[in-house]
């Protein structure tokens, strides 16, 4: 099955199957359903003949080091391109956000595959449905506009996208497709158990002494409608974690009854606060994000604040305050 026929996938076809040499990469802080994007189709057009390498910024994260394929991810930030004609940036809503210069991309052909509602359409060539419920559901898609069938690899690695951005098939756009898409995958050698061993149940002990502190955080604000949650450097340094391990914490604030918005604020790398926001009940805090320099979807989205961590909660806090009075 195709999740959705109508998508016009054929110049993406005509270039990759014309290519010399593909380059894919995928945003910073990659996630899985970033990597699981990039596995799934270097595998594929491996299979194909066609040369292909994995080059991202950042360093793949814990829970997709099991993924067939993920050690032949090169990390760098200033990737040798000299022989790549073809860049296929994944899951990756704005071109900054492939933490590349802007002179990697001079002489190459863009390719933008991607399903968040705000990209700009940063591509030469570009796919972006906001319908997909994730990257690698559209990598299944492209995969047989490729006229490839799917490979056991490829399958475990779209399974890892779905799983993670579907938030374990909780979220609004899990529909009977999706179910469909995920049964051939299964049927294609993706394995469920060892998924959500790999993703859920293999946590440091020191990401559960960080979620001890951050919930001691917690605040509902908005007569119950909001709740929010920080995670210091000081949190990190104190229970021996690190800027991967506060990934996913954000949820918790959504299994809270009554609770619409969730913000959850953590450092970045480069100084600057990471603030992180859920939805429920259709609130688009997509628009949020927006409001703040950043981007997402209606159910999850963030942006980078700077200031003290007082300021960045006034900051956020004057914004999502404006979103409930609407
Ligand atoms: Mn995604």
């Amino acid at each position: 099955m195709i999740l959705f026929p109508q998508e016009t996938w054929k110049p993406i076809v005509e270039q990759l199957n014309n290519a010399k040499h593909v380059m894919l990469t995928t945003h910073c802080n990659s996630d899985a359903d970033g990597i699981g994007s990039e596995l799934a189709l270097f595998h594929t057009l491996q299979g194909m003949g066609i040369q292909v390498s994995m080059l991202n910024r950042d360093v793949v994260p814990r829970i997709c080091q099991y993924l067939p394929g993920s050690k032949l991810i090169q990390v760098t930030e200033s990737p040798d391109v000299s022989t790549v004609d073809t860049i296929v940036a994944l899951d990756a809503g704005a071109k900054s956000r492939l933490g590349f210069p802007d002179d990697l991309f001079a002489g190459k052909i863009l390719i933008n595959i991607d399903h968040h509602a705000s990209n700009p359409l940063y591509g030469d060539l570009n796919v972006v449905n906001a319908d997909y419920c994730a990257t690698g559901a559209m990598v299944f898609d492209l995969i047989q506009h490729l006229g490839q069938s799917l490979s056991q690899r490829s399958a475990i690695s779209i399974y890892a996208a779905i799983l993670t951005d579907t938030a374990s098939f909780q979220l609004d756009r899990v529909n009977a497709d999706v179910h469909r898409m995920t049964a051939e995958l299964i049927d294609a050698g993706a394995k469920p158990e060892e998924a959500a061993n790999a993703i859920y149940n293999s946590q440091p002990l020191a990401r559960l002494s960080l979620l001890t502190l951050a919930l001691q955080t917690l605040s509902i604000q908005h007569d119950g409608r909001s709740a929010w949650m920080h995670v210091t450097q000081a949190m990190q340094d104190e229970t021996g974690a690190n800027h991967e391990d506060s990934e996913g914490f954000i949820d918790h604030g959504r299994t809270i009854q009554g609770v619409e918005v969730v913000v959850f604020i953590r450092p970045e790398k480069d100084g600057r606060w990471k603030v992180s926001f859920r939805a429920k009940a259709r609130r688009n805090v997509g628009e949020v994000a927006a409001k703040l320099g950043g981007g997402g979807h209606q159910y999850a989205a963030g942006c980078a604040v700077s200031g003290s961590l007082e300021e960045v909660y006034a900051k956020v806090e004057a914004v999502v305050s404006c979103f409930f009075k609407i």
